[in-house]
């Protein structure tokens, strides 16, 4: 049964971060690198998406043409997931030729089928000084929904809504700066509508025409849940060509001067890429997309959902012939210390930067993979801090795989001269081992990566503490013929087989080192599927009489050590991070205004925009206090800016910089009582130290209120 798995071909327009390599890349790195321990036949395609106004903008901005900025960004990407172990059979890119003729081919078939294609003329904004129609990207102005001023015509990127760019406020040509005009132009429709019954039930019951196609409980909810939400809505003709000069020319007569629409294309993106693997290799790409055995699955971000399970779908019904997903595991997103990835903030980072900062970290590159595998934005989004990089670091990879590698390796050496002792014990160890592997397979077959992550560690738990409480050196120590050490070592051989194959899809590059040292062949070849059938049939991994390796240490503890060299690595990237919000209070960029908000929210000002979903040990983890403004007074340099002091009670007084100017005069505030963060990290804003952040309401207008107790109710006491 071929397994066909691809991941989001990524815009080739800009590097990418550790928010898109845990989204898309990492988890279909697990599955792919698993199956192929389990001997399955895998073809994990990817590519470069090289179409898209995106692109022209980036090209018009750096003054350059949009091949410079393809060639660029597809060679950069390529070799930054290389660098990280992002094992690709094969990353093509949508420039190819072969990509252009497979979409024009799939246009025309459509096209030709008849009933799959609507044409329409419609108004569309046209730039009469640059004479173009502009695409959603090249139009700009304010959002309808929350009034940010540099929403793009197809979406705001403040409040997440999609729009159309006839909705935009005072809307504006990114060519020119001048307000384009709307002009007649004809453009070919994907009638989805059409297709909507057969996409319900193939969401719903997972299948088509009557037979079973896949299981729709194995799906995650939240994916799910999108497109129901989709469907519920009622589907709409999706626009599918563009007018637009870069671009998969439309294959039809009247359509001269347009593109295909990048979502168009980009999908088609995976076959195409097939095609070329299969081209290289002898194979018939057929064998994999229009083989009902085929198990696809889309690896990608949750915001690209919709085209994964509705309009590609959709595509591939419409065509015929070809298999349809039978998962899309779509992850959430992840955030970077606390907000949101972004270049232009300095907030984040980039996989080139990484590989090249971290280059003399020790076995680095597994070190990301483990932090990302760890805290996969699986189900809710995650959130990606250099704490917790150290954390599972040295706790995991250190303290626990490292260490007992170690520890196993030199006891063998110094009681066996690294011969795998002889002895008759190890029942219930083999049945450890056993469940083990068949936990881990179940977790990766379901995309639980973290939770096989987790189970990865506790085998390594297990087989420290099993040596640590065997304890063979005490043992040795009153007798150092005790069968005892050779029943404990041979044991502790055999987990550490097992952790060194399962290493592999977690962090391949200690994998590899680890199954060198044992220079054992099943285990260096990582036959996972030979290794389950012999422990289940009551044999070992390493025979009795084998002779291993040293292992050395592999991960080098980054607290705890004499010379601070690795936690240097890490501190230059929290001293990018105070620089960046350095950086940021320095502009104190006025937020914009909301003019029609739809639901009252709670909001704390000068909070991150993004929110992603929160533990109740995060949310226990703020001092909230209750407390009364003492006095108020304007910030010169500030138009937005207070500063209060505040009483927090028992005589603790606070100041604190507070971004209402707009809404409250400084004469009213002294008297009023408030809610504050206490334990936030002071930080100065306009030059004004903050030492705690007043807690504010705003309602439906956008006008603010204080989150208080009522008059009167004690101070200093914590908020429930
Ligand atoms: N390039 C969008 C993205 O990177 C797009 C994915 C295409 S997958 C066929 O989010
Ligand atoms: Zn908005």
């Amino acid at each position: 049964m071929p397994h066909l798995l691809t991941s989001a071909l990524p815009y080739a327009n800009g590097p990418l971060h550790l928010g898109h390599l845990a989204g898309a890349y990492l988890p279909a790195d697990l599955y792919a690198r698993y199956l192929r321990l389990m001997g399955k036949d895998v073809l994990w395609v990817c590519g470069s998406d090289e179409h898209g106004a995106a692109i022209t903008l980036r090209a018009k901005k750096e003054g350059i043409k949009p091949q410079d900025i393809i060639d660029k960004y597809h060679a950069l990407n390529k070799a930054s997931f290389a660098a990280l172990g992002i094992s690709f059979d094969y990353y093509h890119r949508t420039s190819a030729p072969l990509h252009h003729e497979t979409s024009q081919d799939f246009f025309r078939t459509l096209d030709q089928k008849g009933g799959e294609f609507i044409v329409k003329t419609t108004e569309q904004y046209y730039d009469p000084e640059y004479r173009q129609f502009l695409a959603d990207r090249y139009i700009r102005g304010t959002c309808p929904r929350c009034g940010y001023t540099e929403a793009f015509g197809d979406q705001c990127e403040n409040c997440g809504s999609d729009l159309s760019p006839t909705e935009l406020i005072n809307p504006v040509s990114v060519l020119s700066g001048t307000t384009p005009v709307l002009r007649e132009t004809k453009h070919w429709y994907f009638d989805l509508a059409k297709h909507e019954d057969f996409l319900r039930t193939w969401i719903q019951e997972g299948t088509v025409d009557g037979v079973q196609v896949h299981d729709p409980t194995t799906w995650k909810k939240h994916v799910i849940g999108q497109c129901m939400s989709w469907l519920n809505e009622g589907l709409q003709p999706r626009a599918i060509t563009r007018d637009l000069d870069w671009g998969i020319s439309v294959p039809h007569p009247e359509a001269e001067g347009k593109v295909l629409y990048v979502w168009f294309d980009a999908p088609i993106g995976y076959i195409s890429s097939t095609k070329q693997w299969c081209l290289d290799h002898g194979r018939d790409w057929r064998d994999y997309w229009q083989n009902p055995d085929t198990e696809l699955i889309h690896f990608i971000g949750k915001d690209n959902i919709v085209f994964h399970c509705l309009i590609f779908p959709a595509m591939l019904r419409a065509h015929g012939h070809y298999v349809l997903p039978k998962n899309v595991p779509a992850n959430q997103f992840l955030n970077f210390e606390g907000d949101k990835f972004s270049k232009s903030r300095g907030w984040g980072i980039e996989l080139h930067e990484y590989v090249e900062e971290f280059q003399d970290f020790p076995n680095g590159e597994d070190a990301l993979r483990w932090a990302l595998i760890r805290n996969l934005p699986e189900q809710s989004d995650a959130d990606f801090t250099w704490d917790g990089f150290t954390e599972y670091y040295d706790k995991d990879l250190a303290d626990k795989l490292g260490n007992f590698f170690n520890r196993v390796t030199v006891l063998t050496h110094k009681y066996f001269d690294g011969r795998v002792p002889t002895t008759g014990a190890g029942s219930q160890v083999q049945r450890q081992l056993r469940d083990t592997l068949a936990t881990l397979a179940t977790h990766f077959e379901a995309f639980r990566f973290k939770d096989a992550a987790t189970t990865f560690v506790e085998l390594a738990t297990y087989g420290n503490t099993y040596l640590q409480e065997a304890a063979p050196w005490s043992l040795a120590k009153a007798d150092p013929d005790d069968p005892r050490i050779a029943e404990v070592m041979y044991d502790c051989v055999q987990i550490a087989a097992v952790l060194a194959l399962t290493a592999h899809p977690f962090v391949p590059l200690v994998s590899a080192k680890l199954r060198t040292v044992l220079k054992q062949e099943i285990v260096a070849n990582g036959d996972w599927a030979v290794a389950r059938d012999l422990l289940a049939s009551g044999r070992p991994l390493i025979e009795s009489g084998h002779q291993i390796g040293q292992a050395g240490v592999l991960f080098p503890k980054i607290v705890d050590r004499k010379d601070d060299t690795l936690k240097n690595i890490i501190q230059r990237q929290r001293d990018k991070l105070v620089a960046a919000l350095a950086e940021r209070d320095r502009q104190v960029a006025p937020t914009p205004t909301p003019v029609a908000p739809t639901k009252t929210n709670a909001t704390i000002l000068e909070a991150p925009a993004a929110k992603s979903t929160i533990e109740f040990d995060d949310f226990t983890k703020l001092d909230l206090r209750t407390a009364t403004i003492l006095t108020a007074e304007a910030i010169k340099k500030s138009n937005k800016l207070l500063h209060l002091t505040i009483d927090l009670g028992e005589g603790e007084q606070r100041s604190v910089v507070s971004g209402i100017a707009k809404h409250f005069e400084p004469a009213d505030l002294p008297g009023q009582p408030v809610v504050v963060v206490t334990n936030l990290a002071p930080r100065k804003m306009a030059g004004v130290l903050s030492e705690a952040m007043i807690l504010m309401a705003e309602d439906a207008t956008g006008k603010l209120a204080f989150v208080a107790a009522p008059v009167g109710f004690g101070n200093g006491l914590g908020v429930r």
